[in-house]
């Protein structure tokens, strides 16, 4: 097609390898000589960017010239993964490509392996942003990402004797060939210093700490379609002008390169642990540097397209900004600082553009993942931001108040105290008088002339008034009820959880404002996770449904159902599944020298190690089934016990206690079983360490079963679970996040459901509260089992005792591991039995691709497009 500059005409392989020399010879800073792996890659990637920036020019002409609405998402998180096999395939040149490089002497796939993942996520959110852009730019979407570019992501995960250890991902070393460095797109971000009131009565923020972000461009091509759309990703830096040269020559050259370490520092890694205030501080100014940059370059962009006359109130008919989650929660008060402070717009004015702009996706109902920030360290960092939302929160607490009335001061404290953006702050006067209170506690905060250092962390401060201590609850903006309050939609990531968003985390506006209410079901695009990691699949899948279209229309994959039952396709489905897991076998050995046998059923729970996602129920019913085993008879066990190959992977945030004990207890039983020759290939545990997005294209392909066992109602959407489908594997799941789509829509035969259900889980935790949850004798049983020491010298007894008592968050299984647990291992049965029936299994992987359509992150941009952004697809003629 015209996807490219290379034509694709007979002697398409000879003109890349052409190009391919070209670049190893000019463009590369390798020494001159032989033409390694690593050199290959790399001239490989230059080459095809080439193209890419011929694309991106285009589309970026286009947008110019038609002035169209362009949707900006903004995330703190991309989880792009690798590179360069996605834009060979979808410009259509993996033919010339492959022979190009046969050519010069080394395979395609070995080429594509060389590249590093671009890691600049920690999971779901991540890469949901990575599969929006995707579907974005193949569906004709103008829309562009913003992002920070991380120099080191999150970390590089390593599983040694004591568990996880982390170091620094260094995946910039030999350069990144993807980004386009913009040195000519830079802004001035601003820290600290304070506001001022000029003459003419405008407010001015000055003083303070300057630096600049710069941006960095990769860009993103759509599937057989010209249009390449951009990441824009920001690196910070001094102010070209900063550097302290009298520091530096009189000697002084720590202090001299210092406010470029504390500028460049931002832009480091990815969620740097906030424990300590210069944590919490360094993160305030990621998320900041990511609002303030992109906005001004989304202004910049409007103002130069609107020509001399820019009307300001038009600017929601060309800009549609999504918040992924609360990190840009700043755009709120950033955009109405930049339109009132800087372009002159009234409050009333700027307030309606900032609303009519700005939309919020949640994905989370983990209070404790609902992002507040002390009100000290923000005035502090960002003072005239907190003048914004003291604003807002007042004029919400006088919207509250004008709805609700005085005349139920006990309704009204209850809905302030729910929907206010600010908490522990007095109310005005006028309404807090309404409220008959304990003691003014304003009157005892000593903060406010503190020096930075002493800011109050997030933490209750103890005042010793006299002789009984005060508590003072620390001042906190609450991230979300801004973005809900300043944002014209608000949507949750699966029909489940929207619904708890409604009637749950933000019932109290929900029933204010119950229009600005939507659910959109996440989805993963088909191109990464079907056509491009499992290509034995996809030739099936093509073959059968008569064509390649399913890789943009995936309602073709529907058709696949009616040959469910056809001995030929299940033939060939096992066959591409076998081959896959072969694959597999040797990745494992050479990961962690493990051996497994491809003829096992691959069981696989892949995601970020959290206890709501209940890795452990998973590793305790392995236990169990261990235990079991080995309470029989070699004849029996054979009889009784369906082969798996259990594989766990991903990371434990680093400062995660929990969830770092759960890693070491699921390695450590794969270090006893996998050694107990009692137990052989019945069993094998494997946790494959550094969970990525190329393990993951590697694992989903290969797996047969996989685990989506969340407490219910905890579990957002999740977006593996889709992936999984699509590559026709059968998924045990608990009633949470898309897994009640993706049941729906596979129907109820193949899947594994078991667990208790989102509506009862308060009942349960109250019951379990009272002390009258009585837990089955298997979970006991195997807990026991764990302390005795089967596993090793480690002491799990801080692990057990979370899965113990009444006492809520903490211990008290909070996650209800253990009422779960009786169900889970009946519901494993069941699968043991569903798999020795192999023709029956081969249906139900069958329908299980056949009925993921739905899942296509296509389908949901679609639906952003139209209910919440309000775009239309533009094409290049
Ligand atoms: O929406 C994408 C993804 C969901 O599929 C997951 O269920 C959800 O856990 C994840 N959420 C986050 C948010 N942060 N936290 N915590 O990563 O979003």
């Amino acid at each position: 097609g015209d996807a490219g500059i290379i034509e694709t005409s007979k002697s398409d392989a000879e003109a890349v390898a052409s190009r391919i020399t070209y670049h190893a010879e000019f463009t590369l800073s390798f020494s001159p000589d032989g033409f390694d792996l690593p050199k290959a890659y790399f001239a490989t990637a230059q080459s095809i960017r080439d193209s890419l920036i011929i694309n991106w020019n285009a589309t970026y002409d286009m947008y110019e010239r038609m002035n169209v609405k362009q949707a900006y998402y903004l995330s703190m998180e991309f989880l792009q993964g690798r590179a360069l096999l996605n834009a060979i395939g979808n410009l259509e040149l993996t033919g010339a490509y492959g022979e190009a490089l046969s050519k010069l002497g080394h395979k395609l796939e070995n080429v594509v392996s060389q590249e590093p993942d671009a890691a600049l996520g920690n999971g779901g959110l991540g890469r949901l942003a990575s599969c929006f852009l995707d579907s974005l730019a193949t569906l004709n979407y103008p829309a562009w990402g913003y992002g920070l570019r991380y120099k080191y992501g999150l970390f590089k995960q390593l599983i040694t004797k004591e568990g996880q250890e982390e170091v620094a991902e260094n995946w910039l070393e030999m350069g990144n060939p993807w980004e386009i460095v913009r040195n000519d797109i830079s802004y001035p971000i601003k820290f600290y210093g304070k506001v001022v009131t000029g003459s003419d009565g405008k407010k001015r923020w000055i003083g303070g700490e300057d630096i600049v972000a710069v941006a960095n461009d990769i860009p993103i091509p759509g599937y057989k379609t010209k249009t390449t759309i951009n990441l824009r990703l920001w690196d910070t830096k001094v102010p070209p002008s900063d550097f302290d040269l009298s520091a530096f020559n009189s000697g002084d050259h720590t202090k001299a390169c210092e406010t470029q370490a504390n500028a460049e520092k931002i832009c480091y890694i990815l969620y740097p642990g906030d424990d300590s205030l210069e944590g919490k501080t360094l993160r305030l100014k990621q998320q900041y540097t990511l609002c303030s940059a992109s906005l001004q370059d989304i202004i910049a962009c409007f103002e130069k397209r609107s020509g001399e006359n820019v009307m300001w109130n038009e600017f929601p008919e060309k800009v549609a900004v999504q918040m992924n989650d609360t990190h840009p929660t700043l755009c709120i008060p950033e955009l109405m600082r930049i339109l009132m402070d800087l372009k002159g717009i009234s409050w009333k004015e700027a307030w309606d553009i900032t609303q009519r702009t700005v939309a919020y996706t949640n994905h989370t109902v983990l209070p404790e993942a609902l992002e507040k920030w002390s009100l000290e360290l923000m005035q502090k960092l960002l003072p005239r931001h907190v003048e914004i939302i003291e604003m807002i929160d007042e004029e919400l607490v006088n919207g509250i108040v004008a709805e609700f009335g005085k005349s139920d001061p006990e309704l009204l404290e209850r809905k302030l105290n729910a929907m206010r953006i600010l908490e522990n702050v007095e109310l005005p006067s006028s309404i807090a008088d309404l409220f008959i209170k304990p003691k003014d506690i304003s009157a005892l905060d000593t903060s406010a002339d503190e020096e930075e250092d002493d800011i109050v962390e997030e933490k209750e401060k103890v005042v010793d008034l006299e002789a009984a201590p005060i508590l003072i609850p620390p001042k906190l903006v609450r991230m979300a009820n801004l973005c809900v309050v300043g944002g014209h939609v608000v949507n949750g990531v699966a029909a489940i959880h929207s619904e708890i968003v409604k009637q749950d985390v933000f019932n109290d506006f929900y029933k204010l404002w119950p229009e600005k209410f939507q659910n959109k079901t996440n989805g993963v695009t088909p191109r990464r996770w079907i056509y491009y990691c499992n290509p034995a699949l996809s030739k099936i899948i093509t073959k059968w449904t008569g064509g390649e279209d399913w890789v943009l229309n995936t309602e073709k994959l529907s058709e696949l159902r009616k040959f469910a039952d056809n001995e030929d396709l299940q033939s060939e489905w096992k066959a591409a599944k076998r081959s896959n897991k072969i694959k597999v076998v040797s990745f494992l050995k050479e990961k962690t020298g493990y051996s497994v046998s491809p003829d096992a059923m691959f069981d696989i729970q892949v995601k970020r190690i959290h206890e709501y996602k209940r890795q452990l129920l998973n590793i305790l019913g392995i236990v169990y089934r261990y235990k079991k085993m080995k309470e029989t008879t070699p004849i029996e066990r054979k009889d009784k016990f369906t082969p798996r190959v259990c594989i766990f992977g991903g990371k434990a945030f680093a400062t995660y206690a929990q969830a770092k004990r759960i890693v070491k207890l699921i390695s450590d039983v794969g270090a006893t079983i996998n050694h107990d020759p009692d137990i052989g290939d019945l069993l094998k545990v494997v946790f494959v360490p550094d969970y990525n997005v190329s393990v993951a294209e590697l694992l989903i392909p290969a797996s047969e079963l996989s685990q989506h066992i969340s407490t219910a109602g905890m579990e957002a959407s999740g977006t593996s679970n889709m992936k999984f489908s699509m590559n026709g594997c059968i998924l045990i799941g608990t009633l949470d996040g898309a897994n009640v789509e993706i049941r729906e829509e596979v129907g109820e035969d193949n899947f594994f459901l078991f667990g208790a259900q989102a509506h009862e889980i308060s009942g349960l935790r109250k019951e379990r509260a009272e002390g009258k949850f009585v837990p089955d004798p298997c979970f006991e049983e195997v807990k026991e089992y764990i302390r005795s020491g089967v596993f090793g010298g480690y002491n799990y007894d801080e692990l057990m005792r979370s899965l113990e008592g009444n006492e809520g968050f903490g211990c008290g299984d909070y996650f209800l591991v253990g009422k779960d647990f009786p169900s889970y291992i009946e519901c494993q049965e069941k699968v043991d039995e569903a798999y020795r029936d192999q023709k029956r299994w081969t249906r139900m992987s069958i329908l299980n691709t056949g009925g993921s359509y739905k899942f296509s992150s296509d389908r949901t941009i679609h639906e952003y497009a139209r209910d919440i952004w309000n775009i239309q697809p533009l094409q290049h003629n």
